[in-house]
């Protein structure tokens, strides 16, 4: 899997090369490049950021610079240049209408059949951008990730990113997804990026030695619970015992404690994935909580 990363702060992703991941690319099982975004900007100050359109607080990213940045990463023909790009307020004139192109934006009719592989082609790339005012990124949106080769994060900073990046990177046929990853604010989504990088990396097929210990995780299949405690020796701990049954060395009784304990914590802590719980993934013997 080779994954790109835009970003004003490239040298937050140095962290990719440790531990798993740094293993997981040395064995070229993942590549990733984080590029900076400043390096497509023209400008002497590289401004990657312009006032909000109808006023407010803070900048937002500007959709000139991100597009020659992943124009480029995505293997893109330059898109309409002379429609998208002019600084106009307004199009008064409507005389955009070239051929291949809608009045007044330049996005291109239909999406050039050269420029992009088929959608749901494990071999087409799939855009992301970090976004707290997105749906949330789950497990689920990790496994199926994990079967591309392409990832691209767009990372935004200060109050995002104009809105028609994405927009108009899905009108050329790209996969494009916004994601947050929590109902929290992060001051960009560079932190968020790693997480799902993660996320995603980790369930690649030849990432991880055992693969047992991604099966047994929270979070995962339609019966995703909680994960049971664990503990290791010694089986006493400044007056702390582990639970007898699993000293017992009988696994049905192991195995029926730790279900328990996993449906008794999750409907505690997270009744919300009780709900949501598939009944048929449920064993007779699972207590009603
Ligand atoms: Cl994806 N970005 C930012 N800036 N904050 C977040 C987030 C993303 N997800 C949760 N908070």
């Amino acid at each position: 899997m080779k994954i790109d990363i835009v970003s004003v702060f490239p040298e937050y992703f140095d962290v990719m090369n440790l531990s798993l991941m740094g293993k997981a690319q040395d064995k070229g099982l993942l590549t990733i490049t984080a590029h900076n975004l400043r390096d497509w900007t023209h400008d002497v100050h590289h401004s990657v950021d312009d006032t909000p359109v109808g006023g407010g607080a803070g900048m937002v990213m500007k959709p000139v610079v991100w597009a020659e940045c992943l124009d480029e990463l995505l293997g893109l023909e330059p898109g309409e240049v002379a429609a998208t790009e002019v600084e106009t307020e307004t199009d008064e004139t409507g005389d955009a209408a070239e051929a291949g192109t809608v009045p007044g934006n330049g996005v291109p009719a239909e999406p050039s059949s050269t420029d992009v592989p088929d959608a749901g082609d494990a071999h087409a790339p799939v855009l992301i951008f970090p976004n707290p005012s997105a749906p949330l990124f789950t497990q689920a949106d990790a496994t199926e990730l994990a079967a591309t080769d392409h990832l691209l994060f767009g990372c935004g900073r200060y109050e995002g990113y104009d809105a028609r990046i994405p927009e108009y990177y899905r009108s050329r046929g790209i996969d494009v997804r916004e994601y947050s990853i929590g109902d929290y604010v992060l001051n960009g989504g560079e932190v968020a990026a790693s997480v799902m990088i993660e996320a995603i990396t980790r369930l690649m097929p030849g990432f991880m030695g055992n693969s047992d210990s991604i099966v047994e995780e929270s979070y995962t299949g339609a019966n995703a619970l909680l994960e049971h405690r664990q503990y290791t020796k010694p089986a006493e701990w400044r007056g702390i015992k582990v639970p007898d049954i699993l000293l017992s060395g009988d696994h049905g009784k192991v195995d029926r404690y730790r279900r328990d304990e996993a449906l008794e914590r999750t409907n505690e802590i997270r009744p919300d994935l009780i709900a949501k719980l598939d009944c048929k993934a449920l064993d007779k013997a699972d207590r009603k909580t």
